[in-house]
Formats: structure tokens, C-alpha cells, sequence
């Protein structure tokens, strides 16, 4: 018998498993959805099929289960599975969690000790080289039919990828369409180890190469410029010992210093360059962009990590408040010989930044991400941090300028996505999940991104609740054609 979830934080409320597998055909919409809309917007959301073996657990352990929303010519289709990983198909075997604590083998039952590695590929869905990947930082990719959604399997680049782990954040370079990615942990548990790898336009590994991070911290994302590769090392640290002893993966380390190691895009890891700074935190980053030997990297910065789990792990409790600080611009001057960092603030506080895809990579002016607005009402529950986003914003970085839009009052926001238009001097459109606490259900809201402040062109709504997502991808139907 499966037995009901734990009442806490990361099961309860919004964040009930779902695990709804389904196809919903037609979704009904209000308002406008522009006709030129069409492609994939493929979503990855943690969703676990079995209540934690041990009791209790963190969102970010859950099964992936990846979505898609098909929109064309102004209408939307829905379809959600499971990513069927070892692990899942062992649990299903067994009918019951067979895992531990996050990312701790050593808290494993006995029976799944073979498994190649423990991934539940539920953090990032990537189309690239013409395949749908599901990702997640602790294990390798698995290949998704993107049509159907189906599991093709595990993926590890026609057997050339020698790292045990890939990053869940990939950089496309939009003019050489190659893929820039890495694992860290990369030769094992709570190894220094980092694979760096670029992927060419058609899929294939060209190259991966190896070297040693400062310590084994989570490396989540990281940063390309046209000319430089930018490794962000924070001292949210693994510890061997630790984990084998059954203890918490993650520990963030006060005393420990933050480190960017930056490398000639051109050059190889052993001319990686490393900057120090004193510890902080962050999961994603904005941009980046080489200026003649000036190296910019925009971020949100903060004090610590935002995770419960990985606070209590640290003697340390969530503080919405002093956990967040800003947006800021880092510039690494790499004519200079100094350990010298420049740090201006470019933006409010917040998370899920995101910039057209043609920007990547280069001199930019816009960006959208999202914040915690207690003026929009008080905090309500929904994903892995607890308290959800309820504002989205549209910052131009040159002048500082924020636009804001907010669903209001018992609404919460998952990550958006951007969707080009083909229209010239369009800034195209943006597109999220709305967590509905009054009914339990979700609405998806595609607004103009050059005018968030007007509110939803359309509103798409979902007979059912959408758990909340890690992150999505909008795949163009000039880059996947629509069956
Ligand atoms: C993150 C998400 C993860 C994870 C580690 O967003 C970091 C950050 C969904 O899983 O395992
Ligand atoms: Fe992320």
C-alpha cells in the first residue's frame, strides 16, 4: 500500500505529488494567443512517485517528470510522463522508494547498490543536436522521444562521455550553435573533478577535458562569453566522510571562499585563472560577455543558498529577508595580475533569469526574472525553496529600469520562458505557469516582453494542478517541427 505523503513543506499545499501522466488535447483558452506561437515548451518538475523511504525528504530528490505544452497556431496541446530512470523502474519493481536521503547512496536499500548511478533527471529538459534531454546535476542525461515524451535511455554521447555526471545548465552559443556544459563530481562522490565539454551544432562531443575545482561545491550553472568560459565555485560543499557516514550531502561553508575560475574560450583548462571573493551563493546566471580584457558576469547574488534542506545541513534557518541581497555585474579585468573583483548592482534581488536566446553570450540590454513582492501578498508555498515567486520582471541592465507584473493576491509564479517572434522589432512574448491557491489548479499566462506591466495577452487553463517546475526550455518549431 502506498501510503500518504509527509505533511511538510515539500509535499503538502502546491507541492502534493502529482503524478499525473497524461495528454490533454485542446486546452481552453481566454483571451488572445498569437498565431505565430508555434513550438515545444518542454518543462522538467521533481514529482515522486513514492513517498521518501526515510520519512522525509527534499523536493529536489522527486522523479522527473517532464511536460510539454505544443503550441500551434493558437492552439495548445498538454502532455506530461515520467522520465523512466533506473531508479524509477526499480522503485516501480518494488513498489515502494528504494532511495535515501538526497544525492546519499550510502542511505540506500541494499537492492538498487548496482545501479549505474541514482539520477532522477529532473531538473532541466535541453533540446540540442536533435535530441530532448533530461537532466540532472547528479547522474547522466536520458534521452526523450520529444513528441511522444517517451524514455529513450540513458545518454552519454555514443558512449564518448567519460564524465559520471552532467550539468543541468547548458550554454548554446547562438551563433555556432555549439553546446558548452560540464560535470562537476565528475569522477565520483564528492570529487573535485569538473569535465568540461562542448557539443557541436549536430550532437556530437568535441570535446571534454578535466580539472580540479577548489573543493567539490555545487556547481549548478555557470557562464560563455563569446571569447571565455566562467566556472563559479561556491562553498556549499560535499564531504566524503560525511556522506558516508549517512550524513547531508550539502553543507554551506561560511569560512570558505567563493572562487571564478575563467578560461580563454580558445584556450584549454590549464589556463583557467582563478578569482577569489568572500563566500555567497548563487544557482543561476543572468549573462555574460567578454569586453576587451574585461570579463562581465551577471547574476543574483545572495548570502547563502536558498534551500531549507541545505540551510538546516549548514546550523542555519531560511530568512527570506537576508537571504537575498541583488542582481549585481562581477568584472574581471585579466590584464590586471590582482585577485580583484568589480561588483555593481544592476537590478533588485531575485531569481529565474532569463535572456532572449540571441543575447547569450554577448553585449545585452534585457533581461526578465522573477522576485518574492510581499506587497502583491503574503508568502505563499510552492517549490523547493517554500516560498514562491509572485512578480515577474523585465530589467534593461544599461538603465537599471525595472517593469513588473504580478498575477496578484493567492498567485504564485513558476520559471518563465521566452518565445522570439518572427515580427521585426518584436520582443517577442513570455510564458509561465500560475499556481492558483484558491482553486488548486494552474493557468499558464503568455504576456508581451516588452510590456509585462499590461498583463496576459491569453490565459491558458489546466483542468489540473502543475507541480511546481525546476526549469523549461521553449524549442521553436523552426528547430523541432510540430508532428
Ligand atoms: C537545483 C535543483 C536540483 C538539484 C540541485 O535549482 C540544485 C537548483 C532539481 O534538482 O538537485
Ligand atoms: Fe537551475
Amino acid at each position: 500500500m502506498t501510503k500518504p505523503f509527509p505533511d511538510t513543506m515539500d509535499f503538502a499545499g502546491f507541492n502534493q505529488p502529482s503524478r499525473v501522466e497524461c495528454d490533454i488535447y485542446d486546452l481552453v483558452i481566454e483571451g488572445e494567443l498569437p498565431a505565430e506561437i508555434n513550438g515545444h515548451w518542454f518543462r522538467a518538475t521533481p514529482d515522486p512517485q513514492y513517498p521518501p523511504m526515510l520519512g522525509e525528504d527534499t523536493y529536489l530528490s522527486g522523479d522527473g517528470m517532464v511536460s510539454c505544452f505544443r503550441f500551434e497556431n493558437g492552439h495548445v496541446d498538454f502532455k506530461s510522463r515520467y522520465v523512466m530512470t533506473e531508479r524509477l523502474k526499480a522503485e516501480r519493481a518494488a513498489r515502494r522508494s528504494l532511495h535515501g536521503k538526497y544525492r546519499n547512496p550510502f542511505t540506500d536499500d541494499p537492492t538498487v547498490a548496482h545501479l549505474i548511478d541514482r539520477t532522477v533527471a529532473n531538473t532541466t529538459p535541453v533540446w540540442h543536436g536533435g535530441k530532448l534531454l533530461a537532466i540532472k546535476e547528479d547522474g547522466l542525461p536520458y534521452e526523450l522521444d520529444p513528441y511522444t515524451l517517451e524514455t529513450i535511455g540513458r545518454y552519454d554521447f555514443g558512449g564518448k562521455l567519460r564524465s559520471q555526471t552532467m550539468s543541468a545548465h547548458v550554454r548554446i552559443d547562438p551563433e555556432t550553435g555549439e553546446m558548452f556544459c560540464y560535470g562537476y563530481q565528475a569522477g565520483g562522490l564528492a570529487s573535485r573533478d569538473v569535465a568540461f565539454c562542448v557539443i557541436s551544432r549536430d550532437g556530437e562531443l568535441v570535446r571534454e577535458e578535466w580539472f580540479q575545482a577548489p573543493y567539490a561545491g555545487l556547481m549548478h550553472d555557470f557562464a560563455v562569453t563569446r571569447e571565455h568560459i566562467i566556472f563559479p565555485v561556491f562553498p556549499t560543499i560535499a564531504d566524503k566522510a560525511r556522506i558516508e557516514a549517512g550524513g547531508d550531502f550539502w553543507r554551506f561553508e561560511q569560512e570558505e571562499k567563493a572562487y571564478v575560475g575563467i578560461m580563454p574560450r580558445n584556450g584549454t583548462v590549464d589556463q583557467i585563472r582563478w578569482f577569489t571573493q568572500p563566500a555567497c551563493s548563487s544557482f543561476h546566471f543572468m549573462n555574460a560577455f567578454t569586453e576587451g580584457s574585461k570579463v562581465h558576469v551577471d547574476f543574483g547574488k545572495s548570502k547563502c543558498p536558498p534551500f531549507p534542506f541545505i540551510l538546516a545541513a549548514s546550523g542555519m534557518s531560511f530568512d527570506p529577508t537576508t537571504l537575498r541581497s541583488a542582481y549585481v555585474r562581477w568584472t574581471f579585468d585579466l590584464a590586471s595580475p590582482e585577485d580583484r573583483v568589480e561588483e555593481r548592482v544592476i537590478g533588485p534581488a531575485g531569481d529565474f533569469p532569463r535572456v532572449a536566446d540571441r543575447d547569450h553570450m554577448r553585449d545585452y540590454r534585457i533581461a526578465y526574472y522573477q522576485t518574492f513582492d510581499p506587497k502583491v501578498g503574503p508568502p505563499v508555498i510552492a517549490g523547493p525553496v517554500g516560498v514562491a515567486f509572485n512578480t515577474l520582471m523585465r530589467l534593461d541592465v544599461t538603465t537599471g529600469e525595472v517593469q513588473r507584473y504580478s498575477p496578484g493576491r493567492g498567485k504564485s509564479i513558476q520559471e518563465h520562458i521566452h518565445i522570439p517572434s518572427s515580427q521585426p522589432d518584436h520582443e517577442g512574448y513570455l510564458a509561465f505557469v500560475v499556481d492558483l491557491h484558491d482553486t488548486g489548479l494552474s493557468e499558464v499566462q503568455v504576456l508581451a516582453a516588452a510590456r509585462p506591466e499590461e498583463g496576459p495577452l491569453a490565459r491558458i487553463q489546466l483542468p489540473l494542478r502543475l507541480r511546481c517546475q525546476v526549469h523549461g526550455n521553449w524549442v521553436p518549431a523552426s528547430d523541432l517541427p510540430l508532428p
